[in-house]
């Protein structure tokens, strides 16, 4: 019994689906179900009579991915940038457009030059435009901060979701104004956006930075799904519906476009390398990393199929909203800028969720140099503070790689401030191990938990450093020996369980102390390519000390002591059984 179309009704259902089943009930009883295109009103009006309670419930059936595009047939087919080509300063602009520059840290010049909805090549791999989404995906929200973004850009930005997004599926967009400074972001943005009911702006009294901005969006969202996007992008044909397909299928999935690049020099738009994962190296460095051909070919994978990643870039996902705020959104003790991305990907992953690279959505932006707005703080100093309370939160044992590689993040002494709200919310949400995370989702990721391990092996003697009751002795080296196996630590301590090698008294004698990471005097330099002097590189240097002082072997008596460093000595030479960094 197909009925045909109604839209008013819808609304006052609060209802955002054109097309539902009709289910009539009265009581507990179900009397009929009906499939309605809820725009016809005579029709709605006969159930509702018809029976008590009117309740919909979801459509199943699905369609192919809408060909949404109002740019399809541009006002000004000849204007520069049209179709995402590349654009060309005039010669007698040249200066001006230079000037212009730091602007955006991009070419704001040709930015004002070129079309605020022109149109771009669809970059979707073959096969995108013919595959089903169903009918009833979820509505979301699209959040967009920024703080000065360029007039045009922010304008395109907003365009391309307007001019290409099915708009059933649009609750609003917000955009979110952290504090900015330029003038033409106030009242002249807000009455441009009058002619678009769905765009709201929301100015914030002072600046948040982006995390807390997104968070503030969130908050006002009224879609099921929350899309974060930059403020200097273009969203490409079809790029909606993929990515809230994913979230359909499993509320828990997140899902990220392909990214794409807007040239920062000529602003053309131009597609990437298919096959590409979101991952990170240590200090938690995010990175691109092309899937090996070779795993390409043996699992047969397509340009189209969905791509698992170990991180997001960061700016562009789609969220189911109760799942993001399940999650405790993000932790709002993050600042400004940074290490929001790595916090969300392991917080996705370990509690339960998936995130994914959606190559039938694409989203071009603009990558540039540098940051174009002020950081409130150094900026170094923010990021580093926000990927050490990642860190604290979320990478358990692991997070002696992270202070390994990012070692001066140590010395500084860094104030993380209160993470007691983090740690409880993943004790709460019973998220799994980072282990469990780098086993399963991360595995191609190098984490060993020490930088070395084994026998510590003098070069000129080839003997071994050996626990002899509780102190240090130097004997005949045998590798089924426990008491002569040791751990060198990351944190640059060498242990033995739970003690650690040191020079007990003045004179420099050797002997064992409670590890304790905080204690800058059981810490040994050794075969570090940051060290301060490249030739003491197989030696034991103590850093703690004004003058370098090394572990030795007093000839004589075959006794270890620590003494001034000196590097042609080969008595002063040492070796670990195992290394497994540089
Ligand atoms: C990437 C992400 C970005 C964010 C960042 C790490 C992409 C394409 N971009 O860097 O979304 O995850 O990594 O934090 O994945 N903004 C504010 N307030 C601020 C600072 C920035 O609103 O205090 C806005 C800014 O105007 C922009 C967005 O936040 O729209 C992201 O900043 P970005 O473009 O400088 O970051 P990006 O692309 O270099
Ligand atoms: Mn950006």
């Amino acid at each position: 019994e197909d009925v045909p179309n109604v839209n008013s009704v819808t609304k006052t259902l609060g209802l955002n689906d054109p097309t539902k089943q009709a289910i009539l009930t009265e009581g507990p009883e179900l009397i009929k179900v009906l499939n309605v295109s809820l725009a016809d009103k005579d029709q709605l009006r006969k159930i509702n009579r018809s029976s008590k309670t009117v309740r919909f419930t979801r459509d199943t059936g699905m369609h192919k991915v809408l060909t949404v595009d109002a740019t399809l047939s541009p006002r000004d087919p000849k204007a520069p940038g049209q179709f995402g080509h590349p654009a060309a300063v005039p010669d007698d602009k040249q200066e001006e457009a230079k000037h212009r520059w730091k602007e955006g840290n991009f070419n704001v010049y040709l930015s004002d030059l070129i079309p605020v909805d022109r149109a771009i090549d669809d970059t979707r791999p073959a096969g995108c435009s013919d595959q089903l989404v169903h009918n009833d995906l979820p509505t979301t929200t699209i959040i967009m901060c920024f703080v000065d973004e360029v007039w045009s850009t922010l304008l395109r930005s907003v365009h391309s979701v307007l001019n290409r997004s099915p708009s059933h599926l649009i609750t609003e967009i917000i955009l979110v104004d952290d504090f900015s400074t330029k003038e033409y972001l106030k009242d002249s943005l807000d009455k441009y956006m009058l002619q678009f009911p769905k765009v709201q702006i929301l100015h914030l009294k002072e600046r948040h930075g982006l995390i807390r901005a997104r968070l503030a969006g969130a908050e006002l969202a009224k879609g099921d799904v929350l899309t974060f996007l930059d403020s200097h992008v273009e969203c490409n044909v079809g790029w909606l519906e993929p990515l809230l397909e994913r979230v359909r299928l499993n509320r828990k999935k997140v899902a990220c476009p392909v990214i794409e690049v807007i040239s920062d020099k000529d602003m053309s738009y131009m597609t990437v390398d298919n096959f590409q994962r979101g991952i990170f190296t240590w200090p938690m460095n995010f990175g691109w990393r092309q899937i090996p051909p070779e795993v390409i070919e043996k699992n047969k994978i397509k340009e189209t199929d969905i791509i698992r990643c170990p991180v997001m870039a960061g700016g562009l996902f789609s969220i189911d909203k109760k799942y993001f705020f399940e999650l405790g959104t993000y932790d709002p003790g993050l600042d400004v800028w940074g290490g929001e991305n790595m916090e969300i990907s392991f917080k996705v992953w370990m509690c339960g969720g998936e995130i994914e690279i959606i190559p039938c959505s694409r989203v071009g932006h603009i990558f540039r140099n540098d940051n174009p707005y002020s950081f409130p703080k150094d900026r170094i100093k923010t990021v580093e503070r926000n990927l050490a309370r990642v860190a604290e939160v979320w990478l358990d044992e692991y997070k002696e790689l992270f202070y390994g590689h990012g070692y001066h993040l140590i010395q500084k002494n860094l104030d993380v401030g209160d993470l007691t709200q983090q740690i409880e919310l993943r004790k709460k949400l019973r998220c799994k191990s980072f282990k469990w995370y780098l086993e399963n989702i991360y595995p191609d990721l190098e984490a060993p938990l020490v930088k070395a391990s084994g026998l510590i092996v003098n070069i000129a003697m080839a003997r071994c450093i050996t626990v002899e009751n509780s102190t240090l002795a130097f004997e005949t080296c045998n590798v089924s020996n426990k008491n002569q196996k040791f751990n060198y630590t990351w944190l640059r301590l060498i242990k033995h369980g739970d003690f650690c090698v040191a020079a007990v008294d003045a004179k420099g004698t050797l002997g064992l102390y409670p590890c304790d990471n905080r204690n800058n005097s059981l810490k040994w330099l050794h075969k570090s390519l940051v060290a301060f002097q490249t030739e003491l590189m197989d030696h034991l240097v103590l850093e703690h000390l004004q003058q370098p002082t090394c572990l030795e072997v007093d000839r004589s008596h075959k006794t270890l002591r620590v003494n001034a460093c000196d590097a042609s000595n080969p008595y002063q030479k040492w070796q670990f059984g195992n290394y497994y960094a540089e």
